[in-house]
């Protein structure tokens, strides 16, 4: 573990809101002596005497000197976010009154909080387990709606409920065979083979959509990586900018004018996307053209989604016809965007509408019809499945966990089909426990602990 025991004792105290000036700041303690020390430097109502969750007006002096007027609110333990004791202190948010106070109280015998201390206390009081203590961290960082969704319905316990009712299923089967092996060489079966193996059929289809969710909880999380290409001067760098608003990549009427790609986040309706504006596809005998080039067709390769933008006065149906059909075996989602309609083209735009209606008619360069094309990229990623409240992981380490219990999951199976030994069923089910209680914490190891409290910052 990464803090003694007597550590665990202590009552620590940090700035719970980012540093810098703000209209407030608020510094958190949590501990035994929380409210005592306060009341100590507090002029006000005596603080030992008020209820929990209250809130109280007064002055933090050090001996004769006020150093600010506050508001004091009392969390009486185990009523309070780490269950012990805690006082937030909300003091007007000059850095200088937050180091007058934060050292006042250190004087008096509190700590300094260490990164994430505040959330590993609730975590080992029993507020959470360890996936919604995660969820916090990612709760914290989340700065799209989605992945805000996300994070606040892991800690709210929709992800572990799930696993810790599968898992307790399996101690069951689990505790069964163990008794079976008590009876050594007597012929009894406690635990039905066919009913173990329906479990672990359907747990193993569980975790395997929760593996599944990694990929979508990663897009959430990182934003979706979408691949603008096309010819040279089809207008890609041209709509980079007009989504992003600004003058990001390098317009010209040079064709081969982007070399490498170039990418940056945009957020559609709630959801992030990282927009990759990339060289233009043609056979080039420039060398760094042609890197560029390769660079683009391994983007393409791992995108979510292609936006396939064409210079409707530079291409014929032969030509988009060729390129979809090499975008379709490719197997990514992809739309079809015909850009510089304001240049017209009648013939081509008429075309098109009989052969490709899904094609969307933009104008980057005077910023036409972005709209429409944001609302078809919204309803291709289909992140609805997600809204509604599905599980989606979107942690490393539980990710982790799941392939492993699909693993141990699968050596079940095995061991069953080829009738093993009880003794190796056993250890298999034993093995898969441990990583299913990996995910919510019931089996920790001290480095993971510390590993995971780590990434918080001070003060949460
Ligand atoms: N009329 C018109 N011109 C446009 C439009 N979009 C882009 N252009 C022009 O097309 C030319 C090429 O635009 P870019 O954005 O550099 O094209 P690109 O696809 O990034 O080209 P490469 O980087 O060379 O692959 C520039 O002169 C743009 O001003 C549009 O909607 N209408
Ligand atoms: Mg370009």
């Amino acid at each position: 573990m990464s803090f003694s025991l007597s550590e665990q004792n202590d009552t620590i105290i940090a700035l719970a809101t980012p540093q810098g000036v703000g209209a407030i700041a608020v510094i958190r303690l949590s501990g035994k002596d929380a409210i005592t020390l306060t009341n100590d430097v507090f002029f006000g109502k005596n603080l030992e005497k008020q209820d929990s969750h209250t809130i109280h007006f007064g002055t933090i002096r050090d001996g004769e000197k006020i150093i600010d007027e506050v508001l004091v609110s009392l969390f009486i333990a185990p009523k309070s976010f780490t269950k012990e004791n805690v006082v937030e202190i909300s003091t007007h948010g000059s850095s200088y009154i937050i180091n007058q106070v934060l050292k006042l109280f250190i004087r008096k015998g509190a700590r300094p909080a260490k990164p994430g201390e505040f959330t590993q206390r609730a975590f080992l009081n029993g507020q959470f387990d360890l996936a919604q203590a995660e969820a916090v961290a990612d709760l914290i960082h989340a700065d799209s709606e989605t992945s805000h969704q996300a994070a606040l319905s892991q800690m709210r316990g929709g992800f572990s409920s799930e696993i810790q009712e599968l898992r307790s299923r399996l101690i069951h089967f689990a505790s069964m065979i163990e008794l079976e092996l008590d009876f050594g060489e007597e012929d009894v079966e406690f635990a039905s083979r066919g009913e173990l193996r329906t479990l672990v059929e359907r747990l193993l289809r569980v975790v395997e959509e929760l593996i599944l969710s990694f990929d979508l909880g990663n897009v959430i999380k990182n934003g979706v990586p979408t691949v603008i290409a096309g010819k040279p001067n089809a207008g890609k760098s041209t709509l980079l900018n007009a989504l992003l608003n600004e003058e990001k990549a390098i317009v010209s009427e040079i064709a081969g004018t982007t070399r490498d790609f170039i990418e940056d986040e945009i957020n559609i309706g709630g959801v992030i996307f990282r927009f990759i504006d990339t060289a233009g596809l043609r056979e080039t005998t420039d060398t760094i053209e042609a890197i560029g080039v390769s660079r683009t067709q391994e983007k393409m390769k791992s995108a979510s989604l292609i936006l396939y933008l064409f210079d409707l006065g530079d291409t014929d149906l032969v030509e988009i016809n060729r390129d979809v059909n090499k975008l379709e075996n490719q197997g990514v989602p992809f739309l079809k965007v015909a850009n510089k309609v304001d240049k017209g083209n009648t013939e081509l735009i008429s075309e098109l509408k009989e052969k490709h209606p899904d094609t969307i008619f933009i104008s980057a360069g005077k910023k036409e019809n972005l709209e429409d094309l944001k609302a078809r990229i919204l309803v291709l990623v289909n992140l609805d499945k997600f809204r509604t409240g599905n599980t989606v992981v979107t942690n490393v380490r539980h990710y982790d966990s799941l392939v492993k219990t699909r693993e141990s999951l699968l050596d079940i199976l095995g061991g069953l089909d080829n009738q093993v030994t009880n003794d190796f069923v056993a250890m298999d089910i034993r093995r898969s426990l441990h990583f299913l209680g990996e995910i919510t914490g019931e089996i920790t190891t001290d480095d993971l602990l510390e590993n995971i409290f780590r990434n918080f910052c001070i003060g949460k």
